[in-house]
């Protein structure tokens, strides 16, 4: 079965206008693992490095500011193609121009308030995933529901 991992986030937005639940719900829904979950402020040099990609651009000192203005809640989900599949799950960048039926096209209506994170690659959800959890908050359970999920 595949190992592969994303990170998603739900950024200080989505927890003050109390969308965990929702968002957390769509990706069991959707099918896959929760290996790892936890609400967390995140200190400004780990949302640097977070988002360490993109520090030249203009919007870089806002952001950070944004991510670390309250609690963020972090989460590690595992399955097959679960990077593209987060990724659409969760839509564009920019809400107004996310598909209804995603998380921010659903949710959402600024780029700089869009409720949510998910990796861009694998390598980048190990990266992530990395930063943000510790090996000891990462659980090895077994989805019972695997024979009913995938072939
Ligand atoms: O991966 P994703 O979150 O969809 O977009 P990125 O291009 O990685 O940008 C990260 C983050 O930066 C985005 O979710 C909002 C913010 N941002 C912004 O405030 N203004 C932009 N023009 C582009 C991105
Ligand atoms: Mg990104």
């Amino acid at each position: 079965q595949s190992r592969e991992q994303t990170y998603v986030m739900v950024k200080p937005d989505g927890v003050q206008r109390g969308l965990v639940g929702e968002i957390i719900s769509r990706f069991e829904r959707k099918g896959f693992r929760l290996a790892g979950l936890k609400m967390f402020q995140c200190p400004k040099d780990l949302a640097k490095k977070h988002y360490e990609e993109l520090q030249e651009k203009p919007f870089f000192p806002k952001l950070v500011k944004y991510i670390t203005s309250g609690p963020v809640v972090c989460m590690a989900w595992e399955g097959p193609g679960v990077v593209a599949s987060a990724r659409k799950l969760i839509g564009s960048t920019n809400p107004l121009q996310a598909e209804p039926g995603t998380i921010r096209g659903d949710l959402a209506v600024a780029v700089g308030r869009n409720v949510i994170h998910g990796s861009d690659s694998v390598a980048n959800g190990e990266r992530e995933i990395g930063l943000w959890f510790g090996e000891a908050e990462l659980c090895k359970w077994h989805l019972e529901l695997t024979p009913w999920l995938l072939e």
